[in-house]
């Protein structure tokens, strides 16, 4: 299948010819993206439509975020070309390096939205249709920089390369209305690449315009000013994304970002759909849609509403909804739960608040308690009440938490419908994940095992046979592989760290309940049990870090301050540097993750147990062969199931041990009897670190005085995470912790999202 290097060439030279009026020879790195990336396009252009024009049931995704990262080396691989594309390039003098400068589409927070992209991947390559549909923000998630070890933001300008990915579809542009508002949406199509197998899905991201162009002739009759400010507010939509992760933040201007994708979204399918010559009622037997957490909830009374302007009655509407919705939730933290206030709500949308006051008479009139089931109550809109009400599937997203769900979060609605309830553990792409991250791993499994395991992770078992056969190899390609990811941080960072420590990492969003707090408080631990003796033959670890905080989430930002401040500590100080370094990386993203994932040889999953859904990163790194430091919490549980706990390193209170704990905690006792720890955690408050802004104090205060001190437990997992973690780092080098290493990837096949789309296939969406 692969296209050879001489037509690709020859493909890549005309579009240069023709977009940019340059040559190889006079083509700068930016022009060359742009026309390799465009060679590939239009070779898949007649793939891509047959998909777009299909006739059999499609899931449509409906999320507000795809966290896609960069699409050139992903779409290369998949529809093998990328090694055709590093001939053409290299016989120019250029290389597939030197697009290394282009930007992510950060069009997502974390987790969530990067889920939705491997989905995407995943289920193009299992051949299943399922399109997703989401926003194009102007600015991805902001890019961070440290200033005197404080996060700074700027804007995300991620189309500065370009969009070649991109196809701007004028032609299925539809309106969408509020109340003081109406705005044109006009989709972005980019194509979905199965891998190797012909496959073209879409993504359809949704942009906002004015109308009308500034209308001059309005504008001499004196009703100028409205059309401009319309034309203002319209752009205004899509400006940028909302950088919160788990936090509800109740702006108006959120709202209307959720309606104008579902609007726009639900009336193109329905356009579509009609056009077939299909009736509504039957709408179920050609789409579903699975609603990506609570953002785009509003769906549910959107449909209803268009539903009934076609004529349908509120209950037949009801009925259609109730069989073409289903809802994923991907969090229990009760600030994460999206609430509207009900007067704004009907003030912005008040034909959808109809909907939703439809719903909740509906709800009444079956004669429940209706202390336990509302989706309205106190002029309060709860969104994933709503979703569940009326969805055919709710679904979490690692056993664990699913079971929190039915048991805890949402008990009284699993009792009411128990069948309702499903689980479809995570899962990611093992293209991205492991062939396009970490090629020479890749290639040595290739070699034991064939390329089976490709498309079907689960043959990875297979491997297990070879093991030791295979340790030289494995830990020569991860000693290059860290060798690649320190020359890359002594460059962006500018801090050192020796190759042949131990890469102890972690990387993902910053929050409290993560408890970045607990991997820092155990390297001051070491550092000063380095200092006094107490802590002996410390063996060589380099601490790596890399998160973005919420920018008006005050500890977060405090927090990678404190761990600045310790880096600089640990890594300026002569002696202890000898064995220990610290960092945390900029702008950590999807191709920084790329390039750390690959290299890591102990991977913190340290949540409270029971805060983390599941957890993603965890499993990319059990892929590249990595041993996990975590709690039971989230997809830990199964990755142990899968691997076997002893060749990973668990420590902490397990879910149930955190519920009898909470009842009678006191984080200042755990400090008071313990010096170690109270030495580590004093550093906030007795000058050892600069604290001009009193930040390190309110961190100490969060952990130690005031209302509900230390949340997550920090103080009390303290203790058992450092004798785990210690004695993990001794076994670092060792063959035994190598064949640990490679036993996690062996087991890794369960965590592919082509498992994970194919049981939403089967069993929420029946399709195929
Ligand atoms: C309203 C603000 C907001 C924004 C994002 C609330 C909640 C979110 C997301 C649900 C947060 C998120 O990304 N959750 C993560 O989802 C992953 C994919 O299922 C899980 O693996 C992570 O455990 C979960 O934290």
């Amino acid at each position: 299948m692969a296209i050879d290097s001489k037509k690709f060439s020859e493909s890549v030279e005309r579009v240069l010819h023709a977009d940019f009026g340059c040559d190889y020879e006079s083509a700068g790195a930016r022009e060359l993206y742009n026309a390799v990336s465009k060679a590939v396009m239009v070779q898949a252009f007649d793939a891509w439509n047959e998909g777009r024009n299909s006739q059999k049931k499609r899931c449509c995704y409906f999320s507000a975020e795809f966290l896609m990262g960069r699409s050139i080396y992903a779409n290369l691989l998949n529809l093998d070309c990328l090694e055709a594309a590093k001939k053409a390039l290299e016989k120019v003098g250029h290389s597939l390096n030197d697009f290394e400068e282009v930007e992510d589409a950060a069009l997502g927070n974390g987790g969530l939205g990067r889920l939705a992209a491997c989905y995407l991947e995943s289920a193009a390559t299992m051949g299943i249709p399922l399109d997703g549909y989401g926003i194009r923000y102007r600015y991805g998630l902001f890019r961070q920089t440290f200033v005197d070890g404080y996060q700074h933001e700027e804007g995300d300008d991620w189309l500065k390369w370009g969009d070649p990915w991109s196809v701007k579809c004028e032609r299925d542009a539809v309106i969408v209305e509020f109340a003081d508002q109406k705005v044109k949406a006009v989709p972005y199509d980019m194509p979905v690449f199965g891998y190797r197998n012909g496959v073209v899905n879409n993504l359809r991201l949704w942009s906002s315009e004015p109308v009308q162009e500034f209308d001059f002739n309005a504008f001499n009759e004196m009703k100028g000013d409205r059309t401009a400010l319309e034309n203002f507010n319209a752009t205004k939509i899509c400006d940028v994304l909302y950088p919160n992760d788990n936090t509800m933040v109740g702006k108006i201007l959120r709202l209307r970002q959720q309606y104008f994708l579902v609007s726009a979204s639900l009336q193109d399918i329905l356009r579509k759909y009609k056009a077939q010559g299909k009736k509504l009622k039957d709408l179920d037997k050609s789409y579903c849609f699975q609603l990506n957490d609570t953002h785009p909830v509003i769906a549910i009374p959107e449909l209803l509403r268009l539903l009934k302007k076609e004529g349908m009655e509120f209950e037949e509407a009801f009925g259609v909804c109730s069989k073409v919705f289903n809802f994923t939730n991907h969090t229990i933290m009760a600030e994460a739960l999206e609430k509207w206030d009900a007067l704004a709500l009907s003030d912005l949308l008040p034909e959808v608040y109809e909907e939703i006051v439809a719903c909740q008479h509906r709800l009444e009139s079956e004669g429940l308690d209706t202390d336990k089931y509302y989706i309205i109550r106190d002029n309060v809109i709860h969104m994933a009440n709503l979703a569940i009400y009326v969805a055919a599937k709710v679904n979490g997203v690692a056993e664990i938490h699913t079971n929190i769900l039915k048991t805890d979060v949402f008990k009284n609605w699993y009792e009411l419908y128990p069948k309702k309830f499903v689980n479809v553990t995570n899962g990611i792409t093992p293209r991205r994940w492991l062939l396009l991250n970490n090629p020479e791993t890749a290639a040595l499994i290739d070699k034991y095992i064939g390329e089976a395991w490709h498309t079907d992770l689960k043959e990875l078992r297979n491997l297990r046979p070879h093991i030791p056969e295979m340790l030289p190899d494995f830990k020569r390609i991860k000693g290059e592989n860290k060798k690649k990811l320190a020359a890359y941080i002594a460059e962006h960072e500018g801090v050192n760290i020796p190759p042949e420590f131990c890469f102890d990492v972690q990387v993902k969003r910053l929050h409290e309940y993560k408890r970045q707090m607990l991997n820092a408080l155990s390297i001051l631990y070491f550092y000063f049990g380095i200092k006094d003796g107490t802590v002996k033959d410390f063996p060589p670890t380099a601490f790596i870090f890399g998160a973005k905080a919420a920018p008006g989430y005050y500890n977060a930002k405090a927090i990678i301050k404190f761990i600045n401040e310790i880096a600089r500590l640990v890594n300026e100080d002569g002696e202890v540097s000898k064995v220990m370094r610290v960092v945390f990386v900029q702008n950590y993203n999807v191709s920084y993750a790329e390039k750390i994932v690959c290299a890591a040889d102990v991977s913190e999953q340290i949540s409270m147990a029971g805060m983390e859904a599941s957890g993603t990163g965890n499993m990319k790194f059990m892929l590249n062969g990595t041993v996990t430091l975590g709690t039971l919490d989230g997809a830990n549980v199964e990755i142990c199931e899968e691997a076997g706990r002893e060749n990973n390193c668990i420590f902490g209170a397990t879910v149930e041990e955190v519920a009898a704990i909470k009842q009678f905690y006191c984080p200042r006792e755990f400090v008071e009897q313990d010096p170690a720890l109270k030495r580590a955690v004093n550093t906030l408050i007795d000058g050892t670190f600069s604290d001009d802004a009193g930040m390190l104090q309110k961190l100490y205060d969060s952990l130690i005085n005031g209302h509900d001190p230390d949340r997550y437990l920090v103080c009390f997992d303290f203790r058992s995470y450092v004798e785990a973690k210690e004695g993990l780092l001794h076994s670092y080098g060792t063959d035994e912790f190598y064949t640990k290493c490679l036993e996690n990837l062996c087991a890794a096949g369960k965590f592919s999202a082509d498992r994970s789309v194919t049981d939403y296939a089967r069993h929420i969406w029946k399709i195929k």
